[in-house]
C-alpha cells in the first residue's frame, strides 16, 4: 500500500507514486481513480522557465490537478484561504494533488525543471479565479 503525506490544506495531498526500478532505470505510472481521485482530461507541462519566474497565482473553481516534477525541482505554495503549506517537488515518483478552490503559486524553479500537470478538466478560462479577494470570497472567507 502506498503511504501518502498529509498536507494541512483542504483536500491537498502529497502522493507517492509507484516506482518500478531495475538495472534499466525506473518506471512510474499513474492510473485515474487509483492513484488520483479523478479522470485525466488534460495533460500539460511547463518548461524552459526563466530564473526567478513565478507561475500560477490563481485558483480554480472546479479543476483538480496532480503536479509532478519530471526533472529538476520547484516549490508550490498552497493556500485554501485559511491554511498555507509549501511543498518542494523534486522527484518524478511523487505528485502533489491540488484540489479546487486552492490558491497556488509555483516558484524557485531549477534550471532544468519540467513541471508535468495532470488535470481533471479541459482548459477553460472561466474556471480560473485570478484575483485573491475573489478567491477568498469563493472559498467562503470573505471579510
Ligand atoms: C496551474 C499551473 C500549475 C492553454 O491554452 N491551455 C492550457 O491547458 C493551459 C494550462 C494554459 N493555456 C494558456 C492560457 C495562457 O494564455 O497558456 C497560457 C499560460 O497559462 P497560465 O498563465 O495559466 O500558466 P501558469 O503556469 O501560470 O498556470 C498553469 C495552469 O493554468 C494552472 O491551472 O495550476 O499551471
Amino acid at each position: 500500500m502506498l503511504v501518502n503525506d498529509y498536507i494541512p490544506v483542504t483536500h491537498c495531498q502529497r502522493i507517492i507514486l509507484p516506482k518500478i526500478g531495475d538495472n534499466r532505470g525506473d518506471l512510474s505510472f499513474i492510473e485515474s481513480g487509483n492513484h488520483i481521485p479523478f479522470s485525466i482530461e488534460r495533460i500539460y507541462y511547463i518548461y524552459n522557465i526563466p530564473d526567478k519566474q513565478l507561475r500560477g497565482a490563481h485558483a480554480h473553481r472546479e479543476l483538480k490537478q496532480l503536479i509532478i516534477s519530471l526533472s529538476g525541482s520547484f516549490c508550490v505554495q498552497l493556500d485554501d484561504g485559511k491554511n498555507k503549506h509549501t511543498a518542494h517537488l523534486d522527484s518524478p515518483s511523487e505528485g502533489l494533488l491540488i484540489s479546487n478552490l486552492v490558491w497556488r503559486e509555483l516558484y524557485n524553479f531549477s534550471e532544468n525543471a519540467i513541471c508535468l500537470v495532470l488535470a481533471s478538466h479541459k482548459y477553460d478560462e472561466s474556471d480560473y479565479i485570478r484575483n485573491y479577494s475573489d478567491f477568498l470570497e469563493a472559498a467562503g472567507f470573505a471579510s
